[in-house]
């Protein structure tokens, strides 16, 4: 246990009706001592008390918690003091707590790091709070909860589990002579390996699912300039993000919106029309918008209604099954549904009338929810865990192909250390100053 006792505004800054200063440490109870002028109350049941400062003047009037260790958030001894949230009556409390002895302000995620230190939550549960805490749509929040509460951490310890086990077997076969076990100790486990490698793989193939829930899901509108591309990102943002006019070429860079849509954080980006451009700044646009086309998770394909049936092939071309295709402008009465575009089926819409708009959308949020609705196995959400678990399908690969028990055993050793990882097992310290790096308030 750390011997410092730190302080920090659990809640955030600005102005609110209620906020909550948190204190953890030895010398929790002492500082509460001096702030309120009593011994702490019951354990964790909310008290009113009289704030005082240092010259003994009243600085509010609150609620006292009092968390004994090992029962808290970080498994310290903990107060929580709730006060009223103005700028003066916080800053009173924390000049007032800098002034008890031992005692000093904590740094970004120093809460969440003393509660991993004291094994309250391993570290996909650690980055999970963060998650929570920056969840801006339902389905962000919904992974980072269930991740919170563990199912992540669960499956790697229990994969890890099994590798450890595996060791234990292999060394038994290294330090006992065959008669002394039963049946073919390498021969299961290299089944076991195998079966390992498949899960794991199949956890590593799941489409960036969670990675994409956390950080945003790609959306690119592409088609040939004047379709209306910039016209229906502002529909969709329900704001002026693009500039539009009539004439073709106006959008030239990527211009990005990023929206909660059917509860999902999608990154809506509108493009430069594809054309064969001849202008330099132009051509770039061009390539960047084929660029994001490429790399997206889903497309909206715009074709310009007025000139129906007319269709642009650089944007036909481009259709998929993770492409929505539109003919706007259906106000000019051109394209009348039921409209096709080389065997994919297109919704006719117009950003002018608002006409097909809504089925636009709902055909956007099934087309992401098809792709990343979460069920089964809560997925991977970090870079970090997808690169140990690629480190760890190495090692079950090498284990798979190497000869005799002790290189096995090694190389399922390494394997099992990648997973640790991941949950903080082993090797916690470079990953630490990582991890709690991004905590911006003191949780
Ligand atoms: N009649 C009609 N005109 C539209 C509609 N949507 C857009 N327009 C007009 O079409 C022109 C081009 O619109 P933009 O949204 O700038 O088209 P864009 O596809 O972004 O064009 P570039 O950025 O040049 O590639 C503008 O004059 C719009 O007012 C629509 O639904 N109906
Ligand atoms: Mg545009």
């Amino acid at each position: 246990m750390s011997g410092e006792t730190i302080f920090a505004p659990a809640s955030g800054g600005g102005r609110a009706g209620i906020a909550v200063i948190r204190v953890s440490g030895p010398q929790a109870s002492a500082a509460l001592f001096r702030l309120t002028g009593r011994e702490p109350p019951t354990a964790r049941r909310a008290t009113l008390v009289r704030l005082l400062a240092r010259d003994g003047e009243q600085i509010d009037e609150g609620l006292a918690l009092w968390f004994p260790a090992p029962g808290s958030f970080t498994g310290e001894d903990v107060a929580e003091l709730h006060v009223h949230g103005g700028r003066a009556v916080v800053g009173g409390v924390l000049e007032a707590l800098a002034c008890c002895d031992g005692l000093r302000p904590a740094e970004p995620g120093e809460f969440t790091r003393r509660a991993f230190e004291q094994a309250k939550l391993d570290l996909t549960a650690a980055e999970a709070l963060a998650d929570l805490v920056n969840a801006e749509t339902l389905e962000q929040r919904r992974q980072a909860l269930r991740q919170l509460q563990g199912e992540l951490g669960a499956v790697y310890d229990s994969w890890r589990d099994r590798l450890i086990r595996a060791v234990a077997h292999l060394e038994a076969t290294i330090d006992f002579s065959d008669e002394d076990l039963p049946g073919n100790i390498e021969e299961t486990i290299r089944g076991q390996i195998a079966t390992l490698s498949e899960e794991i793989e199949r956890h590593l193939e799941d489409g960036h699912r969670g990675e994409r829930l956390r950080d945003g899901i790609h959306l690119v509108i592409v088609g040939p300039p004047n379709a209306g591309k910039s016209s229906l990102l502002n529909v969709i943002a329900r704001r002026e993000a693009a500039i539009v006019s009539a004439q073709p070429g106006t959008t030239r860079d990527v211009v990005e919106v990023a929206l909660d849509i059917g509860g999902y954080p999608v990154v809506v980006a509108d493009t430069a029309g594809l054309r064969d451009a001849t202008e330099e700044v132009e051509k770039e646009g061009v390539r960047r918008a084929r660029m994001r086309a490429r790399d997206a998770d889903l497309t909206v394909a715009v074709f310009d209604g007025s000139v129906w049936p007319a269709v642009d092939g650089l944007t036909e071309a481009l259709l998929d099954s993770n492409a929505i295709a539109v003919v706007n402008k259906s106000d000019l009465g051109r394209a009348c549904p039921p409209v096709e575009i080389g065997g994919f089926p297109a919704l006719a819409v117009s950003a002018r009338s608002g006409e097909g708009i809504d089925a636009m959308i709902a055909a956007i949020e099934e087309g992401v929810a098809a792709r990343f609705h979460l069920h089964g196995s809560p997925p991977l959400t970090q870079v970090r865990h997808r690169t140990a678990l690629e480190e760890c399908r190495r090692s079950l690969h090498r284990a798979s192909t190497a000869a005799g028990a002790e290189l096995v055993a090694e190389d399922l050793r390494l394997g099992a250390r990648a997973l640790g990882r991941i949950t903080g097992r082993v090797d916690v310290e470079e990953i630490l100053d990582v991890i709690f790096r991004d905590f911006c308030i003191g949780k």
